[in-house]
């Protein structure tokens, strides 16, 4: 019961997640709580966990890879085949995503992953972030990023490839597409992405200053959709998920499907040039030495 309300404690979910966890019995996806504690303490201990409820149709995605649920290579392949598992699954019309990390919904891309790896790598690992975006951005379910800390550049992405995104209203955490800030820049899909939601002009000064917006910013220029009380994220998320799925399965997919799919197609015809484009890009030795810069500025910032 302890370790129960440790976890629970962990999400920030304040008794929600009890909810999902004794869906046990009969979702197909959940993990025992004890399992979790345990794998948590090794290295192979999973990135993701899910709990599929089945009497709501609902599954709870928990990013649970400390310190800062970085994207990398293995979380990414976690993170796909998990929505793919659930898209199989028909029973399964919903998804909420959110984070186990205090204070971090997720930090984007592991920088680690682009710095100083070999070409390879870097396609392998390219391959897998454009993997985790069609998913989501695609899917059938009614995905709603709860997001419960900040998401910057990847974290933002992914929050964006949702239908709905519900943030904790505090002022510590930002959340935006902050790659020029890195020396980077944000790939077309990205870019498309964030003008899907918040419209070409506010998008072009959010990319080209490498803006990361306080919640109450982030909902004024409509890259949240709303803003809660931090305790209250997942609850509103559940609430808000049970009104989406009032709606006709069929009617919806085919508007999300009618609204999407131009952006889709796009990286889809695209993809392996888009690739290439990446890896001769981050390979680069002055986009190395930005990234080994920024990663020097963590640090200190740390200390
Ligand atoms: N990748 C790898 N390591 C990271 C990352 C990251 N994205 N973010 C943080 N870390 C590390 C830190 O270096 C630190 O490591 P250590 O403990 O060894 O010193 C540890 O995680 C904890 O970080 P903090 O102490 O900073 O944690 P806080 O809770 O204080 O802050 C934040 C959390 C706000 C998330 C903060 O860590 C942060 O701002 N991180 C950087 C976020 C960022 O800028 N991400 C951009 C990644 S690039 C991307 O997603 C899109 C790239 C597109 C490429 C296109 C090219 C063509």
């Amino acid at each position: 019961m302890a370790l129960r309300a440790g976890l629970r404690n962990k999400c920030g979910l304040s008794g929600l997640l009890s909810q999902w966890f004794s869906c046990s019995n009969h979702g197909r996806v959940c993990v025992s709580p004890f399992l979790v504690a345990q794998q948590r303490n090794n290295s192979t201990s999973p990135k993701i966990k899910v709990d599929f409820n089945q009497s709501t149709g609902v599954a709870l995605m928990c990013m649970q890879s400390p310190p800062v649920n970085s994207l990398s290579l293995d979380f990414l392949t976690e993170f796909s085949i998990a929505v793919e598992k659930l898209e199989m699954d028909k029973t399964c019309r919903g998804l909420i995503v959110t984070s186990s990390q205090p204070k971090v919904f997720s930090a984007g891309l592991d920088i680690m992953e682009m710095y100083r790896k070999s070409p390879e790598h870097c396609g392998e690992f390219w391959k897998a972030v454009q993997e985790m975006w069609l998913k989501l951005y695609s899917s059938n379910m009614v995905t709603i990023a709860a997001i419960n800390g900040s998401s910057p550049a990847g974290g933002c992405l992914m929050s964006l490839a949702c239908d709905y995104r519900i943030m904790a209203d505090n002022p510590r955490y930002t959340i935006g597409l902050n790659e020029t800030q890195l020396g980077i820049v944000a790939p077309f899909w990205f870019k498309d992405t964030m003008m899907n939601t918040v419209g070409h002009r506010t998008t072009e000064i959010a990319l080209e200053l490498g803006l990361l917006y306080k919640p109450s910013d982030a909902l004024t220029v409509g890259l949240v959709d709303q803003l809660v009380p931090e305790d209250q994220v997942l609850t509103t998320a559940t609430q808000t998920m049970t009104k989406w799925l009032a709606i006709p399965d069929h009617a919806r997919q085919i508007t999300k499907s009618m609204m999407r799919k131009p952006t889709i197609d796009k990286l889809t015809s695209n993809r392996e040039a888009d690739i290439q484009n990446f890896v001769s890009f981050i390979t680069k030795e002055s986009i190395q030495k930005s990234l080994g810069m920024y990663l020097e500025m963590l640090k200190k910032r740390k200390g």
